[in-house]
């Protein structure tokens, strides 16, 4: 039996070349030497006030770009999250064993919640109501981006923590990241994650962005005051073109530096640019196809669903009888 890999994107704002380098991509090659489950998350989603009709069109939208940038239905499933209710009821049952410290910890929610007036509980439970999605299906690989790294630490850490309480239960998920591209930064600001929720029209790289408004954004980027491209301590704004670059490319270091060494900057955006634009536009192209099909996202996100319930169900009732619930399996 293959292992089995789980992962998930939030349906707010636009989907951007981080998340695409740090997940997306990861996830395509990856894909067929697992089990593989891709969720869009949308009870992470709504941790923040999200307009219902906007994240009702966002979630069949993140699916569609799942299946432009190359998840296989027929082989991995593309799911909600809401639709598979033992997310929520297993995160109950996380959190009751999870304590508080361990949450306000984090990094992800110190951030989010210093930019509330009031603060959610859920903004607070984001970890628990993770580990739930990785755990439920007893993944051993969650393909992510560097930002989620503490998350699946604290997910480590419940996992442990319910084991050693209630005896062995949960496969201990690894974290698996991109070696390039894990951490993709602001065009604008260089010294902060690439976001979808950050403001400002040059901040990323929209993977639905047409090309002209990629190249603008690409030539306004961020750097320094040094003429050329220098790989001895680049600026950090340097440092990210030319990683979204070699991600993108696949080049080896030693071809980043012959090609790019002392290079002008102008010519180095130009180049990235291109790079970004030549992967974008097939992409494109497939998530015109997939959304012209009437009803298609919907029925993978249903066959998607009725494919991981049973699993999701067969791990609550495991938990259920662990923990002395009531389940009518006993
Ligand atoms: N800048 C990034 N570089 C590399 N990977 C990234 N990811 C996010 N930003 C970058 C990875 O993309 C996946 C999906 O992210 P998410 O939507 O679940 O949540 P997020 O990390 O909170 O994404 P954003 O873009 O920062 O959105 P906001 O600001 O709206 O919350 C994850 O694997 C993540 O690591």
């Amino acid at each position: 039996m293959k292992a089995r890999v789980f992962s998930g994107v939030q349906p707010s704002g636009n989907l951007h070349i981080g998340n695409y380098l740090g997940a997306l991509s990861n996830w395509v090659t990856i894909q067929y030497d697992y089990d593989s489950i891709f969720c869009i998350v949308d009870l992470h989603a709504v941790t923040i006030h999200q307009p219902p009709e906007e994240l009702r069109a966002k979630i069949e939208e993140i699916a569609a770009l799942f299946l432009a940038a190359g998840i296989d239905p027929k082989h991995s499933s593309i799911m909600v999250q809401s639709a598979v209710a033992a997310h929520a009821e297993l995160a109950w049952m996380l959190t009751c064993v999870t304590p508080v410290g361990w949450l306000e910890r984090m990094t992800q929610y110190k951030g989010k919640a210093a930019g509330q007036q009031t603060i959610g509980d859920g903004l607070l439970q984001y970890p628990v109501l993770m580990a739930a999605d990785i755990l439920l299906y007893q993944a051993a690989i969650v393909p992510v981006g560097e930002d989620q790294a503490q998350h699946l630490e604290l997910t480590r850490d419940i996992a442990q923590r319910f084991n050693s309480l209630y005896g062995e239960t949960f496969v201990m998920p690894q974290t698996s990241l991109p070696s390039v591209g894990a951490r993709v930064m602001g065009l604008d600001d260089p010294t902060i994650k690439m976001s979808k929720s950050a403001a400002g029209s040059g901040h990323a790289v929209a993977l639905l962005d047409p090309p002209d408004r990629v190249r603008k954004n690409i030539m306004r980027a961020t750097t320094d005051s040094n003429p050329a491209v220098t790989f001895e301590s680049p600026s950090p704004g340097v440092e990210n073109l030319l990683s979204i670059f070699q991600a993108f490319s696949g080049w080896t270091q030693q071809q980043m530096c012959s090609h790019f060494a002392g290079m002008r900057y102008g010519d180095l955006k130009n180049q990235v640019a291109e790079m970004v634009i030549s992967h974008l536009e097939p992409f494109q192209k497939r998530y015109r196809e997939i959304t012209s099909e009437p009803g298609y996202v919907a029925r993978v996100l249903l066959e998607g669903a009725e494919r991981v319930r049973p699993i999701a169900d067969s791990t609550v009732d495991l938990v259920k009888r662990r923990m002395g619930l009531y389940t009518e399996s006993r």
